[in-house]
């Protein structure tokens, strides 16, 4: 339990597993951080070499809990670390929509770093140029809208829920809090949320009945093919489903779409990020989303850093020309 997680809807505390770095953990992390920043650019996959060597000296209990993680994300699927190195001067929070982090800097290095551990760091070409590194920062030309760019509420979703190769985990690295001190990205797991449900809504969730459309940040890939949005073994099901962009395909399967948003509103959790704070979603169980904010656009807005983790390199080949780390 780190102070960054506590259940929203009952005030107890959750499951979630949690790793708040010590501060000699803190130093040597800063170290291996300190060695990969630099000229290079996290696009290179010279860079991405180094950092998964680097990987071998992280801090023993973090490469411990990453790893527990990975063998099973617990009932809510979602893992934070707290007190990494993130430095207090920053430059301004960027603005602008498509904003990515190519250099090699230190918040990068660590995001990359940790992601690592836990698979292969991926990206898509569509989308966000295929930046390893992207911003996820309030941007006005995108205040209403369903993106990470927007400052409305941000639905419950799985990320890149339309497309065959989602990533299995999700990491937020925070490097400038929200200036409303509670604005929070929120998880919903759905091994919480399924005894919630009724047998009946379950089994319309497991049947291709439902299609979702890609988000705004994919340039035109247009509407999956039909899918089920719960999936593998029925006690403890995948998830697949975008509150925005998933449509039923007849009112059964619609009535049972409402009811798994209530169960997942009902199990839902707010990690409020704070500088130096990390979370992973295994987006394989969780959906999650963001409440709604204010930005002031000055440079001073809420700013985090997001990677994207495949724990099987091999299965995307044929979408990874030159075996690089982008999907087309
Ligand atoms: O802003 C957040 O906390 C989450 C945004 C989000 O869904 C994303 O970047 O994938
Ligand atoms: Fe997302």
């Amino acid at each position: 339990m780190t102070s960054a997680m506590a259940r929203t809807n009952t005030g107890s505390d959750t499951d979630v597993l949690a790793v708040r770095l010590t501060a000699p953990e803190r130093a040597g992390l800063q170290a291996l951080a300190d060695g990969l920043a630099g000229p290079a650019l996290v696009d290179d996959p010279g860079w991405q070499r180094q950092a998964r060597d680097a990987g071998g000296r992280l801090p023993p209990r973090l490469a411990a809990a990453l790893r527990s993680f990975r063998h099973d994300p617990g009932p809510e699927g979602t893992f934070t670390v707290g007190n990494l190195p993130v430095p207090a001067a920053l430059p301004p929070t960027p603005a602008v929509p498509e904003s990515v982090e190519r250099a090699a800097t230190v918040p990068a290095a660590l995001a990359v770093l940790l992601g690592a551990e836990l698979g292969a760091v991926i990206a898509y070409r569509e989308e966000k140029h295929g930046a390893l590194v992207q911003n996820v920062v309030p941007v006005p030309a995108l205040a209403g809208s369903q993106s990470n760019g927007g400052s409305v509420r941000l639905e419950f979703h799985t990320e890149n829920a339309f497309h065959p190769h989602r990533p299995d985990y999700v990491g937020l690295l925070c490097l400038r809090p929200a200036h409303e001190d509670q604005v929070g990205t929120q998880v919903a797991s759905i091994r919480r949320a399924l005894p919630l449900m009724d047998e009946g809504c379950a089994a319309a969730l497991r049947e291709a009945r439902y299609l979702t459309e890609a988000p705004p940040s994919f340039a035109g890939a247009g509407l999956s093919r039909p899918h089920p949005v719960l999936s593998g073994a029925p006690e403890d099901p995948d998830l697949r489903v975008d509150f925005h962009a998933t449509r039923a395909l007849d009112e059964g399967a619609q009535k049972a779409l409402a009811q798994l948003r209530e169960a997942l509103w009902a199990v839902r959790a707010d990690v409020v990020l704070r500088p130096g704070d990390m979370v992973f979603v295994d987006n394989r169980l969780v959906v999650h989303g963001r409440v709604a904010f204010t930005p002031r656009y000055d440079g001073t807005d809420r700013w985090l850093h997001r990677v994207f983790v495949h724990l099987d390199h091999r299965r995307t080949r044929a979408s990874r020309p030159g075996n690089g780390a982008v999907l087309d």
